[in-house]
């Protein structure tokens, strides 16, 4: 599994720490966004960071990334499975990366 992107970004290190969480071994590539890496353009149309490899599967977005590591690795839970509680995970996700993120 590769991760591409600088840990400079919040978003790469949101990813970074499911990662480690999670005890997943990844090949972090720490990338700039729009690098020309034909293989990191294939991952992320958009030439944002993070992306990640997984075989022949590419994935961009650190919350599509971070679902989609919960699913595979599901232990230990990041996200919660009620639905109130799961609600308020992806509030906070996203607060982080919008609002947050701007101040
Ligand atoms: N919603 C995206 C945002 C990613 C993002 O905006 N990353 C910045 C770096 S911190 C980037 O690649 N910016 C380049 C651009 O916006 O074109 C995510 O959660 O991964």
């Amino acid at each position: 599994m590769k991760l591409y992107g600088t840990s400079l970004s919040p978003f790469v290190r949101k990813v970074l720490v499911v990662l480690a969480e999670k005890g997943v071994e990844v090949q972090h590539v720490p990338l700039r966004f729009h690098d020309p890496d034909p293989r990191f353009q294939a991952a992320s149309p958009f030439g944002k960071i993070p992306a990640l490899e997984d075989g022949d599967f590419r994935l961009a977005d650190s919350s599509a990334i971070m679902h989609y590591l919960e699913g595979k690795h599901p232990e230990p839970a990041l996200l919660p499975h009620d639905a109130k509680d799961i609600g308020r995970a992806v509030w906070f996700d996203k607060f982080g990366d919008t609002e947050l993120f701007r101040c």
